[in-house]
């Protein structure tokens, strides 16, 4: 018999899922915790319901949250992920052999344990020596590293219940403390097509404490939509006058040069909100 997982992405809107076995369901002290071996897209995870990663698809998002501001930030050395306790963001920052330092702060212990057991591919970068992870609240460790990172990357659930205030002022203002003078950070930023009003309030709010923010794009067939959208802040860098590819290349599946420049295109709806 067939065993099909559904994810209520929108009100009278479902992604289906087809999976050979159940792996792990827990309730650990911050959220419902299920890993699934689907039969189409390896192994898959869900927090309270909500897909957070495939094996297969994970690399657009987990790439497209990380390059983007390591190759326009001028000289990365010091990266925070919070939250990301797959791993998958870890393991493309530290792709690139001048980072000295990345930091994860995932206030789940258990995710970081889930992918260690059923995510080998996300998880690898663990054992990294220029890897440190903290199991604990990101407020509180953004609170104690000030002026300490040139990118804080935002790897969080949608902004449903908890994770909301990570979506906030008061949360923006502890990254911009936390940032060096040409600091910039990313967030993922849900979708357009969906999440309109989001998308233009959370840039408003960003907008009041970064000089520079954009929206870019990418592709992620599991997320409702299939487009998802990311929010960068930086405080003095320009992801399309100032990236500079001569760091060096990296091996990616989706990220190049061109993806690059295209994904900061925007379409009109968003365009005209935030104008
Ligand atoms: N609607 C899905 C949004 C999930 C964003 N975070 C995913 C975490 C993967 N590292």
């Amino acid at each position: 018999m067939e065993k099909w997982f559904f994810e209520v992405q929108e009100p009278g809107v479902k992604l289906g899922l087809e999976y050979e076995e159940k792996l792990l369901d827990i309730q650990t002290k911050y959220q419902k915790l299920e890993v699934y071996k689907t039969k189409r897209l390896g192994n898959l995870m869900v927090l309270d319901g909500c897909i957070m990663t495939t094996e297969k698809d994970e690399f657009f998002y987990h790439e497209m949250l990380s390059h983007p501001s390591i190759y326009t930030h001028k000289d990365p050395k010091k990266v925070l992920i919070i939250g990301g306790g797959d791993g998958g963001t870890l393991r493309e920052v530290l792709k690139h052999s001048f980072i000295q330092e990345a930091h994860l702060c995932e206030i789940d212990g258990e995710v970081i344990e889930a992918a260690k057991k059923f995510f080998p591919t996300l998880s690898e970068s663990f054992k990294d020596p220029r890897a440190k992870i903290f199991v604990e609240d990101g407020f509180a460790f953004l609170d104690r590293s000030k002026n300490y990172y040139d990118i804080i990357l935002v790897d969080a659930t949608d902004p449903i219940g908890e994770a909301a205030k990570l979506y906030e002022s008061d949360f923006f203002l502890k990254i911009y403390n936390s940032l060096k003078d040409d600091g910039i950070f990313t967030i993922q930023a849900e979708n357009f097509f969906y999440k309109l009003n989001f998308m233009a309030d959370l840039y408003k709010t960003v907008k009041k404490l970064f000089p520079n923010v954009y929206f870019y794009f990418s592709p992620v067939i599991t997320y409702p939509s299939g487009t998802w959208a990311f929010l960068m802040g930086s405080k003095k860098y320009n992801p399309i006058k100032d990236v500079n590819f001569s760091k060096g290349d990296i091996s990616t599946k989706y990220y190049n040069r061109n993806i690059h420049y295209g994904s900061f295109s925007l379409p009109q709806m968003l365009k005209s909100m935030i104008k």
